[in-house]
């Protein structure tokens, strides 16, 4: 079948070229077919995988590492089920995804049709627009507004949803409605803080003693601004998962071996783009005493959630920081520089005694190796310009703390472990020219494993290293503490090289330490490639130690939720 060029589904797929996608995941079905087909003959590369919800994680990372939006095609029904889970992750991350499906030809809505389920229902409360466009005149006005609100123009970035009844793809879009204005790409509408609130802010952060700058999503475009920042304030500076590596750990402000310590003793806290959610103890005072707030965020939900600042900033987060260090004009912070540098200098001798440790762990009675050798192993394989993508319990955790990365990636805060594969297959494709490594545990690996066929067949150069400990270890633990018993969460320490080689992918297991480094260089070499490293399970990773598995009531941590019932008893 020949469709025109003035169908719906040639509209689309001019669209998304006109607004820079050059590549979309997606999962083929007959009710997205004639957008498939045309998204192919509009030159668009499709990276087609094994599962919806695999296509989604990618179109997620593709966006966020390519800084605009990911697309992922999906087929009616199932397609959209599948891609369910991958949708609320790009929802709780604020990452701007657009997806897109099909849905049955409109006379055959609600018939009984084949895969017709009502999908805008099911996505409505994770996502910041979801539509079906029956009819194909609005096709284009659809698509610029969804990819408006995906970018958060004048919102909050996520994901984006539209479908399109397949009768609607065929149909023609008269020639006048196809209107430049949607078709064309948007700047973001500049969000510039008000002078008042700069002034404020800018007097409260540079008479403060010790002050505290922590980043997160919103600052991500922000990096060169927010170390101008930190360099004319000199505070001390906390990363989180979502901004990890813009800035980098030899600059005097990065104090994160020091979290728990600083987060106590600052006057001020700023926060960059960033919630005060779970992992930053949702501001409160029972962790941050008397701190005062001051809030900087191109969105609102990072603007005023948990805590309200004295002062706060809706603006470009980087313009904000710019305009401070102005306002300033090159005046001395109050900064208590004893303090400041009392915490780096601590920060620095503990990140020093990890390296060491991490290369001289030992392995357990059976010769199994410690999970932070392999880390050690791995930075010291790929260098500190490489990409991780890392993922899973107990190793996820060592691999927060244990590796340096110039770029970053991992569940994020819906806690999505299963993302690694699909992740890194996008920030290859992303970032090509990068060395791109997935640390992943063998549970989390297990969800989007069929993936490293997508690998294979599209000739993505990673690297997925696999942490074998034959378990939900962080689970095991918790359920050993708290109940004494272990219930359904061992696995088999199953031979995931063996699996990957049955794809064509270059794999090895490892089993012995000084195995490592000539596995990860041969690994390097034959990308795509997969270690499956057996690894000890008896190592317990700080977030096993902290309680995060075990969900304490009032906070994430057992320390702070501890800190959250005197306080709250007082
Ligand atoms: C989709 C999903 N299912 C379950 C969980 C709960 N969970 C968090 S970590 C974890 C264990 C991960 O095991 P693995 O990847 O092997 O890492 P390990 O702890 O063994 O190092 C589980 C089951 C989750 N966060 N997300
Ligand atoms: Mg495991």
């Amino acid at each position: 079948m020949r469709l025109s060029d003035d169908s719906a589904a040639a509209v689309i797929a001019r669209f998304l070229k006109a607004r820079g996608i050059d590549r979309v995941f997606g999962l083929c079905g007959g009710h997205i077919m004639p957008l498939w087909m045309r998204i192919d003959a509009a030159g668009i590369a499709i990276v087609d995988v094994r599962d919806e919800r695999a296509a989604v994680y990618m179109a997620h990372a593709y966006g966020e590492l390519t800084g605009t939006f990911g697309v992922a095609l999906v087929t009616a029904g199932p397609g959209v089920t599948n891609a369910l889970t991958g949708i609320a992750n790009a929802h709780v991350a604020r990452a701007p995804v657009l997806v897109l499906s099909g849905l049955p030809p409109r006379a055959q809505e609600n018939r009984g049709a084949l895969q017709d389920i009502v999908h805008t229902e099911l996505v409505r409360s994770i996502t910041r627009y979801a539509r079906t466009v029956r009819e194909p005149s609005l096709v284009l006005q659809e698509l610029d507004e969804a990819v408006a609100r995906a970018l958060g123009h004048g919102g909050e970035p996520g994901p984006a949803y539209l479908d399109f009844p397949t009768d609607t793809l065929r149909a023609e879009v008269p020639r006048v409605l196809q209107r430049a204005e949607h078709m064309r790409p948007k700047p973001a509408p500049p969000l510039v803080p008000a002078a008042a609130a700069i002034d404020a802010a800018a007097a409260i952060l540079w008479n403060a003693r010790r002050p505290l700058v922590i980043s997160g999503r919103g600052a991500r475009r922000a990096g060169p601004a927010l170390m101008r920042f930190l360099d004319a304030l000199g505070a001390p500076y906390l990363d989180t998962g979502e901004s990890r590596g813009l800035v980098p750990d030899s600059h005097p402000s990065v104090v994160a071996a020091m979290r728990g310590t600083v987060m106590g003793e600052a006057d001020v806290v700023v926060t960059v783009g960033r919630r005060l959610d779970f992992q930053l103890a949702y501001g409160s005072p029972a962790v941050f005493g008397d701190a005062r707030f001051v809030r900087i965020a191109d969105t609102p939900m990072e603007l005023r959630d948990n805590r309200r600042g004295d002062v706060e900033m809706l603006g470009d987060c980087g313009r904000v920081l710019d305009a401070l260090v102005a306002k300033a004009a090159g005046r001395a912070p109050a900064l208590d520089c004893t303090w400041a540098q009392d915490l780096r200098a601590r920060h620095a001798a503990r990140a020093t005694t990890l390296h060491d440790a991490m290369r001289t762990a030992p392995a357990d009675s059976q010769g199994r190796i410690h999970p932070n050798r392999l880390l050690a192993a791995l930075q010291d394989g790929v260098g500190a310009d490489a990409l991780f993508v890392a993922d899973g319990g107990d190793f996820l955790s060592f691999a927060r703390v244990g590796l340096a990365a110039s770029t970053w990636l991992d569940p994020g805060p819906l806690g999505c472990i299963g993302i690694g594969t699909p992740f890194g297959i996008a920030a290859a494709l992303a970032c090509p020219g990068r060395t791109v490594v997935v640390a992943t545990g063998d549970g989390a690996f297990g969800f989007n494993a069929m993936e490293i066929d997508t690998a294979v067949r599209h000739h993505v150069p990673v690297l997925i290293v696999v942490a074998n400990n034959g378990a939900w270890q962080i689970e095991v633990h918790d359920q050993m503490q708290s109940y004494g018993k272990v219930v359904g969460t061992r696995l088999q320490f199953a031979d995931h090289a063996a699996m990957a080689r049955a794809f064509g992918m270059h794999a090895q297991r490892v089993e012995r330490v000084e195995d490592l480094a000539p596995a990860i260089e041969r690994a390097l070499a034959h990308r795509p490639a997969l270690l499956d490293v057996v690894v000890t399970p008896d190592a317990v990773s700080s977030d096993a130690k902290t309680g995060l598995a075990w969900v304490p009531d009032l906070q994430a941590l057992a320390a702070w939720d501890d800190a959250e019932r005197r306080w709250r008893g007082a």
